[in-house]
């Protein structure tokens, strides 16, 4: 079989060097599957590109690695792809606002449409991660419109994991003191496959909604809800009763809801330099649960960025939103409907709605510029909704 063509957009940048041994391992695509790599960066990283070209021949990856590609030359790195992870973007440098950011980017995002459309694969399969990931799908989806608007998606999965290794970590704990205290000999870990019904709404940004509201643990044979496990209301954010379900918390103080927000910038703080290996396995699960023959259809429900066209949760649509999805075998996924949300859940999420609407606005504003700017006299022309 052909190997698959995956394209990487920040090819030199620190996500892709903890991506590409993923990749390269048969860790995102399946081991059966060979991969032809395609690296893209700017001409000013031209040099990083080839350092990292260099240490990919070293590391003698065999298993699914069939050639990789390191070029800054846009039509070449897209040509034929039937995946694109797109990480390449404009980093926010001190004293930027953050609608700079957005119009800087969107202008990239606009450039990643046109490519998709004129030279990628017809069914290519897309996650964008560089920020503002869920506005820039928006973009790209107007410029790759034959590109089926299902193909085209963000990361949300690492805040959802993020998520899940907090509740880890605390119900862990607190099996383990319940174990001592009993003076049982052992007890069993839970790992990430003992979680179900997490979900992160919104956008990637501090207005995210983390909702533990259905989540339930797998222990001793059964699943439980959270709450038997951690009874902390307050730390999970269901402290106060209101009519309809839980209290999201509003990222009180100390709280999950919180951590999770604010979990990028405190790797940030203590590492100077922003999630990488993290961001790298949250994209490598998003791809796989997607894509690969043997995790397709067979995981549970996960956090994904989609167009909210057509979505059965009520919120708007012709924008793009972390959503819960189950993925189906063949590369598709569907909108989870077995989630509802409590009515404080769906407050919150309407002031993300309000942020991603906002920034859709912005970035198309910015565009319009930057084309009246170039004399374009090209007009954006959105396409309908599918
Ligand atoms: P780096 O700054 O290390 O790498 C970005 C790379 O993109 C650089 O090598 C740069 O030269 C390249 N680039 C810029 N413009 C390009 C273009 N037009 N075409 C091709 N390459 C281009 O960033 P890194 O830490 O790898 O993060 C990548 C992106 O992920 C950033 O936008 C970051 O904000 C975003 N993130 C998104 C996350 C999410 O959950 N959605 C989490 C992780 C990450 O922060």
């Amino acid at each position: 079989m052909a190997p698959l063509r995956v394209v990487i957009t920040g090819g030199a940048g620190q996500i892709a060097y903890s991506l590409i041994p993923l990749i390269a391992r048969g860790l995102v695509f399946g081991p059966d599957v060979k991969v032809h790599l395609r690296l893209l960066d700017i001409p000013p990283a031209a040099n990083a590109l080839a350092g990292v070209a260099m240490e990919v021949q070293d590391s003698l990856f065999s298993t699914a690695l069939e050639g990789v590609l390191a070029t800054t030359n846009e039509v070449e790195a897209f040509t034929g792809a039937q995946v694109a992870i797109l990480l390449g973007g404009f980093p926010r440098r001190p004293g930027m606002e953050r609608w700079d950011l957005i119009g800087k980017n969107a202008g990239i995002m606009k450039r990643m449409g046109e490519l998709l459309e004129t030279y990628a694969s017809p069914n290519c399969k897309v996650v964008v991660v560089a920020n503002p990931a869920q506005t820039n799908c928006y973009i790209l989806s107007i410029y790759a419109p034959s590109l089926p608007r299902k193909n085209i998606t963000s990361l949300s999965r690492l805040d959802h994991d993020r998520m899940i290794g907090m509740l880890l970590h605390e119900a862990n704990s607190r099996l383990i003191s319940a174990s001592v205290s009993n003076g049982s000999e052992c007890v069993r870990r839970l790992t990430a496959a003992d979680v179900r019904g997490a979900c992160i709404w919104g956008n990637h940004s501090n207005s995210q909604v983390p909702d533990v509201s259905a989540v339930e643990f797998f222990v001793d044979g059964r699943w439980v809800p959270i709450e038997s496990v951690i009874p902390d209301r307050t730390w999970l954010g269901l402290s106060n009763s209101l009519p309809g379900g839980g209290n999201i918390g509003a990222g009180t103080e100390g709280s999950l809801v919180e951590a999770v927000r604010k979990r990028g910038a405190a790797v940030l703080a203590a590492r100077k330099l922003s999630s990488a290996m993290s961001a790298a396995n949250a994209i490598a699960e998003h791809l796989s649960d997607w894509l690969s023959p043997e995790k397709s259809g067979h995981s549970p429900a996960v956090s994904m960025g989609v167009t909210t066209d057509g979505n059965p949760f009520g919120v708007s649509e012709g924008i793009f939103s972390s959503l819960p999805v189950r993925c189906t075998l063949g590369g598709d996924w569907n909108y989870d409907e077995g989630f509802s949300m409590t009515d404080d859940v769906r407050r919150h999420l309407e002031a993300s709605v309000v942020e991603l609407e906002d920034e859709k606005a912005t970035a198309l504003e910015m565009l319009e510029k930057a084309e009246a700017a170039a004399g374009s006299v090209a007009g954006l022309v959105p396409r309908p909704s599918l």
